[in-house]
């Protein structure tokens, strides 16, 4: 279970998006390569009338002369044969900021209280993860119960991420857009 293959990864069985709808607060968060979100990182699921999942999340960015924004992102995510699986295409409401198209797969949750994201942007030839990014979620600002935490710890190690996280910042920066 830990040779890291990004194809050996297990998700979340039986994922239901209508559950895993609603604020989430990012407590943690394993960077890519390249520009991100720096911290204050609320996202919002949503399921519409036809069962499409989208989101939206806001987080700091910096950008250049050393300005200070807020980040409104939109997310639409394409189902796959696996309900835990989606493809997301993200963009900004700025035109600065970036737009991709990456995997979004929900690791683990408990709809309630945690969940684990996990994006793989980059496979290596080893079949490990050159460029990935991770969230871990909390529905409480004020971080994961202490409950949680093992379980969020083992799945890190699951998705060889272990190490790699940084906490995220609450200090309602984001709060008044
Ligand atoms: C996720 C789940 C909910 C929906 C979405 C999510 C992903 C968000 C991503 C954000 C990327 C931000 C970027 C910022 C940027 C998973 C939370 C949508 C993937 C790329 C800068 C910084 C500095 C600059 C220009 C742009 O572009 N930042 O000068």
């Amino acid at each position: 279970q830990h040779d890291c293959q990004v194809s050996n990864i297990q998700v979340m069985q039986n994922f239901d998006r209508s559950r895993y709808t609603g604020r989430w607060y990012a407590v943690a968060k394993k960077d890519p390569v390249g520009l991100f979100l720096l911290d204050n990182v609320v996202a919002q699921f949503s399921v519409d009338e036809s069962g499409k999942m989208t989101a939206t999340a806001h987080g700091r960015v910096i950008i250049l002369n050393n300005w200070e924004m807020c980040a409104n992102m939109f997310g639409t995510f394409e189902d796959t044969p696996d309900p835990a699986k989606f493809k997301m295409r993200y963009w900004g409401a700025a035109s600065y900021l970036q737009t991709g198209n990456d995997d979004h797969w929900v690791i683990d949750t408990d709809y309630d209280n945690y969940a684990i994201h996990y994006s793989c942007r980059e496979v290596d030839l080893d079949g490990t993860c050159l460029d990935g990014y991770s969230f871990i979620f909390s529905r409480h600002p004020t971080g994961l119960r202490p409950e949680d935490q093992k379980i969020v710890t083992n799945k890190k190690k699951d998705i060889c991420f272990l190490g790699k996280y940084r906490r995220v910042g609450h200090t309602g920066f984001c709060e008044s857009s």
